[in-house]
């Protein structure tokens, strides 16, 4: 105790609270000793890791590392939003009382930090200065040192954010506690693993692995599910799964600001990262802001919607990642840039890594190549000769500011006004290319209709979406009819409200083509869009939202785009979306409380799809 005291002294933590945290979580774990992390401790942590064998280095200033093999993704199965209360239950919070998961990870958590070294990250989940500092302000204890070297990229990371809190206890109390990887039944009927956000507790106990949104807890169980549940709780703000990216247009000098959500495998990393097409790059000029967590609130004095990116890094799929589908993040990964790559394939000798799509074939020789799980390429079986080289969800880790064409404005604290919010799934057919919702109450019930289509054997039936409301499906902390009130509720209050849009980039042609070519060129749907928010531009209405006429799109440099393809991307099948409305009704029933709005806008896109199959 003495002990910990003289290590939280030496480190200057002076909130009492943060204090007792500590204390009480160090001794219940058996932690052997305590460490407190600032930002400026990575070198020193990094040549730690790189000394133990926990990271190896992937060329100059970049670090590959290894999960365990059966701790490679975030598990939704074993991941729990607990509260005091039941009218939190939601069909997708997975909800439990808080009086049953405290003591039983609690439990778990006894003594099994023994022998290792507790981290104290403080960290806050804002650009500091933010109005919403306040809910963004947190202590991730963890047992891991990699799990610290990545909170340092993704949070900002120090003891002065926890030392001024107005209020001394209003800060989240995030433990996590690694296990023993070998032992805990992962994916058996005997699963050892709990990742639990008391939500109303404001406390993250999570239990049994170290990879990714299971371990990082300013991200995901913070930055998402925490958050989520704390703008409702409050009534101050939204926070969601979303992409934050600003486009200039040079010629005007204007800015508009666009956020949204994907379901995964849907682009959203990549869409974040935008440039724009060579064709139009003299005029446009687009700017990242968050690939990943949006929070969004009304500011009083000029009515409008704000958003910042609350984390201070990107957390990105390494798959598919190449110069043409995304160069901003080949460059934010380059050497020199800090980078953390895992389970990506790691060549020992050179230090040089590869995912699948990294180049269109593996290196040609395979000399000194292992896998993700550090098995040698060369000594592959026949039978095991075309696995992926890379874990199809091995990842990058690198902070915001290297990424090229990171805003100049990306740590006000003001963060940006908000232009349009869309939501784009993965459809292949029936979706238009875009599709403006002017209307509120139409653009929130688009996001909660939002989905990918199932790729059939394994998630659904052909041509039915995976329903993923607003890209939160698994980040969902309060019932669902609930949020999509407070949605109505937060941007209602805006005088000048964002407009909505649903991007699809992904229909295909009978012969399986894809009919729009995607990458850079998506930036010209939302070029289209800022226009007609602007009253450039009156696009067509449909049943289901305006779309662009062929004419109003910016097209240069798109020599290869076909006529009948365009025609498709931009009109209606009708047939198609009353197939979806049903699917859609479906859907929304399972949610109880929906309110009302919802279900009138539900009904009068249906009622517009009726009227126009019958002209
Ligand atoms: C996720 C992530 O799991 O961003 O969604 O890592
Ligand atoms: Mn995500």
């Amino acid at each position: 105790m003495a002990a910990i005291d003289a290590v939280l002294d030496a480190a200057g933590v002076k909130n009492s609270r943060v204090r007792d945290f500590v204390r009480q979580w160090a001794e219940h774990t058996g932690a052997a000793r305590v460490e407190v992390v600032n930002a400026s401790d990575d070198a020193r942590l990094i040549a730690e890791a790189v000394e133990a064998g926990e990271l190896l280095p992937a060329g100059e200033g970049r670090y590959y590392s290894r999960s365990h093999p059966k701790d490679t993704a975030r598990s939704e199965e074993r991941t729990v939003v607990a509260t005091n209360n039941e009218s939190d239950k939601g069909v997708y919070n997975n909800w439990k009382p808080a009086s049953e998961m405290r003591p039983m990870l609690t439990e778990r958590m006894k003594g099994a930090s023994a022998g290792k070294t507790m981290y104290v990250v403080p960290y806050v989940m804002a650009p500091p200065g933010s109005p919403l500092q306040p809910y963004a302000t947190g202590v991730e204890l963890t047992d891991t040192r990699t799990v610290v070297l990545h909170m340092i990229r993704m949070a900002r990371v120090g003891v002065e954010h926890v030392n001024e809190l107005a209020d001394p206890d209003y800060f989240v109390r995030g433990v996590h506690v690694t296990g023993d990887l070998d032992n805990l039944g992962q994916g058996t009927p005997d699963d050892q693993r709990y990742f639990v956000t008391i939500a109303d507790e404001r406390t993250i106990l999570h239990y049994g692995s170290s990879y990714g949104g299971n371990a990082l807890l300013g991200k995901i169980a913070h930055g998402l599910r925490q958050a989520t549940y704390d703008g409702w709780a409050s009534g101050k703000f939204l926070a969601e799964q979303f992409l934050l990216l600003g486009i200039t247009d040079k010629q005007t000098g204007r800015t508009y600001h666009v956020c949204g959500g994907m379901p995964s495998a849907s682009g959203k990393t990549n869409l974040a990262m935008i440039l724009s097409p060579d064709a139009l790059g003299d005029r446009y000029q687009v700017h990242f802001y968050g690939d990943d967590i949006a929070w969004l609130w009304v500011d009083p004095e000029d009515g409008r919607v704000y958003a910042i990116n609350p984390e201070f890094g990107a957390f990105g799929v390494a798959k598919d990642t190449n110069e043409a589908t995304n160069p901003t993040a080949v460059e934010a990964i380059a050497e020199g840039t800090g980078t953390i790559f895992t389970n990506v394939a790691y060549n020992e000798q050179t230090q040089d890594v590869w995912w699948e799509g990294r180049t269109k074939t593996p290196p040609a020789d395979a000399t000194g190549w292992r896998d993700w799980k550090g098995e040698l390429i060369s000594e592959r079986s026949e039978a095991e000769k075309d696995a992926p080289w890379a874990h199809p969800n091995s990842r990058f880790t690198t902070t915001l500011a290297n990424i090229p064409n990171i805003a100049p404005d990306y740590t006000n604290p003001k963060g940006v006004p908000v232009d349009a919010i869309i939501f784009g799934g993965r459809t292949r057919d029936r979706e238009p290319l875009i599709r403006a919702i002017t209307d509120l109450a139409e653009g929130v019930y688009d996001g909660l209709t939002l989905g990918a289509e199932a790729t059939f054997a394994a998630e659904g039936t052909e041509g039915v979406l995976r329903y993923d409301p607003m890209s939160m499906r698994p980040f969902m902390a309060y019932s669902e009819g609930a949020y999509a009130a407070h949605w109505l509720k937060i941007i209602g209050a805006a005088k000048d409200q964002p407009i909505f849009a649903h991007v699809n980039w992904f229909q295909r042609g009978e012969d399986g083509r894809f009919l729009w070519p995607g990458y850079r060129d998506n930036l010209r749907p939302l070029l289209w869009l800022m226009q007609l928010r602007n009253g450039e531009v009156t696009g067509r209405q449909t049943p289901v939202g305006i779309v662009p006429t062929k004419e109003e799109l910016q097209l240069e440099g798109m020599d290869d785009l076909r006529a009948d393809d365009l025609e498709t991307i931009l009109s209606i099948d009708t047939h198609r979306w009353r197939q979806e409305m049903g699917h859609r009704e479906e859907h929304l029933k399972l949610f109880p409380g929906m309110p009302e709005e919802i279900w009138e806008a539900h009904r009068r896109v249906a009622a517009g799809l009726e009227a126009e199959q019958g002209k």
